[in-house]
């Protein structure tokens, strides 16, 4: 089965968690320092050129975006989130957004997965193993999704995966769920969806029907 977002459209930007969309169906949060390509890779899954707005200066988007799409018939919320902790703003601006992403992330019922973008062409970095490791205390389920990867050498490729998962098996039991892209080739478009359109099944609000569970 090809997976695909039919209607993707922009929402809103909410400056906040109480300015956000009702809680009505699952939602993915993007995140991941500024210029890893979050907004690029909402575009390639969408299959919009200028779904979410991309630039090259890093901390463009700053607020808590939702698009509303579809997948395999189930309405889903996807949500671009400017980085935590990585905006390159005021120290003062950074701290007040942290505050703000991480009520969205803890609070927001309806949010099913964090989406963790990495750009695959860096070595782990302490950011992102910290935020990861705070997601995991927080009792977020999360999904790493390596990005850029049609910049890697067949080499580097071949390397990138085995030394990120040597990296995260000194603090973690096991890989988490992980994903490798390419905003621009399409690598990887197929299995995140699918794995959006599975984790959609277990949405809460579908959950009432099924007994046992
Ligand atoms: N080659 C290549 N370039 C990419 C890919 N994804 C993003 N880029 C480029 O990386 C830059 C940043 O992409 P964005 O999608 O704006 O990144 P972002 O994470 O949304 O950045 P902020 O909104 O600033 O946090 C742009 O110049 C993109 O064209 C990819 O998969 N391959
Ligand atoms: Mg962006």
């Amino acid at each position: 089965m090809e997976y695909s977002i039919d209607h993707p459209e922009f929402v809103k930007s909410s400056a906040k968690l109480d300015e956000c969309p009702p809680p009505d169906r699952p939602e993915y949060a993007f995140i991941g320092r500024s210029n890893v390509g979050k907004s690029s890779l909402i575009n390639k899954l969408a299959g919009r050129k200028a779904l979410a707005k991309i630039s090259s200066t890093p901390g463009k988007t700053q607020l808590i975006n939702h698009f509303a799409v579809k997948t395999a018939d189930r309405d889903w919320y996807l949500v671009d989130l400017p980085g935590f902790g990585y905006a390159k703003v005021s120290k003062k601006d950074r701290g007040k957004w942290d505050r703000t992403s991480r009520e969205y992330l803890t609070k927001r019922e309806n949010l099913m997965c964090v989406m963790m973008l990495i750009d695959a062409r860096i070595p782990p970095q302490k950011k992102d193993l910290d935020f990861m490791a705070w997601m995991a205390e927080a009792g977020l389920s999360f999904a790493m999704i390596f990005t850029k990867i049609d910049k890697l050498t067949l080499d580097e490729r071949e390397q990138m995966l085995p030394r990120y998962t040597k990296k995260m098996l000194t603090l973690w039991s096991a890989m988490p769920t992980h994903f490798i892209t390419s905003a621009v080739k399409g690598d990887g478009k197929q299995e995140v969806l699918s794995f959006i359109a599975q984790t959609n099944q277990i949405y809460r609000g579908d959950r009432l029907n099924i007994t046992g569970e």
